[in-house]
């Protein structure tokens, strides 16, 4: 029998200063201790200690000459996470915030999101501390040239398959695979978010947004409601934020709000044309990290240095990055009458937001289940390349909602309460835990 104190302390200890994995690994082993606990099998294969420990931590350094000519050093890394169901499968984060805990919980939650995706993959993660912000093109380039000339010693289209992250999209992922086949002479889909000529898979630019907005959708018809008409704010300015703008708004809703590290746009006639979702594309080619520009060239607000969980509004989509949504905002969010609240960032919400929107039953999609149709689709790029064929956008798209359909079904199959109240965080817990669990157990120690 494990109790959830003694198990969280222990792990405390063999992690010391990574709270990001403990936050991660906390809500998790809440939602499922109660099932582990029920399963014998599960208890005495001492399923909790293995599925919270990495298979393998790869951490190296990464050298590369700046613009000056100076030399520049990075510390990269490539957390194996958990293969149970497949190949290590997540993405690639450069961010100055990244460190081996931000990864670690990143892999972790990965491990538990890909099997809900129901397709073959394993959890992994990995990134860097570089900062892309104001790098010149050629800098990201030699960059990441260096950081695959690592990287490539550790992944492989049947062990690890690495993509994009924050940070890094399909140019950098261009510029790694490039660099991948200079060392190796392979043609073979060992990254994935890959561009359309080389490789890649339609839909995968739009898939995290995409899907999330596919689950959404789910989330509403499952309470009786509907997206039409619906006000929307959005967090992040970035692919993850552009996807969901696009199919919120062909989907009847309204988006209001996106933003950056400088602020949020407030546009009270929603980002609702291609011109502004272009421009989106533009502000986050210029690698400035700010969306203040919007507001000039759209004629909407910009409000400075806040997020924008103060603007009312009925539904919620953080799309940035970890703990972007804190206590304070849920509640000023809950009081001007928010109705759902869909994480698309990976932990976008912070440890006490999670409960407080739960105890005021407001509908809460955790952003393992919102957010997997990113990695999702990169399955699917990963079959077709495997096959070596690709699909039409029509095919990737409708497998793409399939896929988040089932995992809003199998989160309301697992979460839902004698109350009606349907607690994604442990249906998508419980449901993404048991396929890894059973494979581990199958698969002996
Ligand atoms: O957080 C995520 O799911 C991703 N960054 C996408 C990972 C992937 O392998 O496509």
């Amino acid at each position: 029998m494990y109790r959830l104190e003694d198990f969280m302390a222990d792990l405390e200890r063999r992690n010391p200063a990574e709270p990001e994995f403990i936050q991660a690994a906390a809500e998790v082993v809440e939602s499922i201790i109660d099932v582990v606990n029920d399963n014998p099998a599960y208890v005495n294969a001492k399923i909790l200690e293995r599925i919270t420990e990495p298979d393998r931590v790869f951490s190296f350094k990464v050298e590369w000459e700046d613009d000056n000519g100076d030399v520049q050093v990075n510390r990269g890394y490539r957390v194996q996470f958990n293969n149970a169901l497949g190949p290590y499968k997540g993405g690639i984060r450069f961010h100055p915030s990244v460190t081996l805990g931000t990864l670690k919980f990143l892999g972790f939650e990965q491990t538990f999101k890909n099997s809900l995706t129901t397709l073959p993959m394993g959890g992994g993660k990995g990134g860097s501390d570089f900062n892309p912000r104001g790098k010149s093109n050629n800098e990201i380039l030699r960059f990441c040239r260096s950081f695959m000339t690592e990287l490539q010693k550790y992944i492989g289209p049947n062990t690890d398959v690495p993509a994009g992250d924050i940070g890094v999209g399909a140019r950098e992922i261009g510029y790694m695979y490039g660099q991948y086949k200079r060392l190796r002479d392979e043609n073979t889909g060992v990254l994935t978010g890959k561009g359309r000529n080389w490789g890649g898979s339609l839909i995968r630019p739009e898939a995290t947004g995409f899907g999330a907005m596919y689950f959404a959708n789910e989330m509403v018809k499952a309470h009786g409601d509907t997206m039409e008409g619906k006000r929307v704010s959005v967090s992040g300015f970035g692919n993850v934020a552009w996807g969901a703008v696009m199919k919120a708004t062909e989907l009847g809703a309204k988006v209001v709000t996106i933003s950056g590290p400088d602020g949020y746009i407030l546009d009270e006639d929603g980002i609702n044309t291609q011109e502004k979702w272009d421009y989106m594309v533009q502000l986050r080619a210029s690698n400035n990290d700010v969306v203040a520009p919007y507001a000039n060239k759209f004629g909407a607000k910009f409000i400075s240095n806040k997020k924008p969980w103060e603007v009312p509004v009925d539904m919620a989509f953080p799309c940035a990055i970890q703990n972007e949504l804190s206590l304070e905002d849920a509640k000023t969010l809950v009081a001007n009458g928010v109705s759902y609240i869909v994480e698309t960032s990976n932990m976008g919400c912070t440890a006490d937001a999670v409960p407080y929107f739960i105890e005021k039953k407001i509908p809460f999609g955790p952003g393992k289940a919102a957010n997997a149709g990113g990695v999702a689709v990169s399955g699917l790029e990963m079959s077709q390349n495997a096959m070596k064929l690709s699909w039409d956008a029509a095919e990737v798209d409708e497998k793409l909602k399939g896929i988040m359909q089932n995992i809003h079904a199998a989160c309301v199959s697992q979460g839902k309460g004698s109350d009606g109240y349907i607690n994604y965080v442990k249906g998508a817990n419980i449901a993404g835990f048991k396929k890894v669990a059973d494979a581990m157990l199958d698969l002996g120690y």
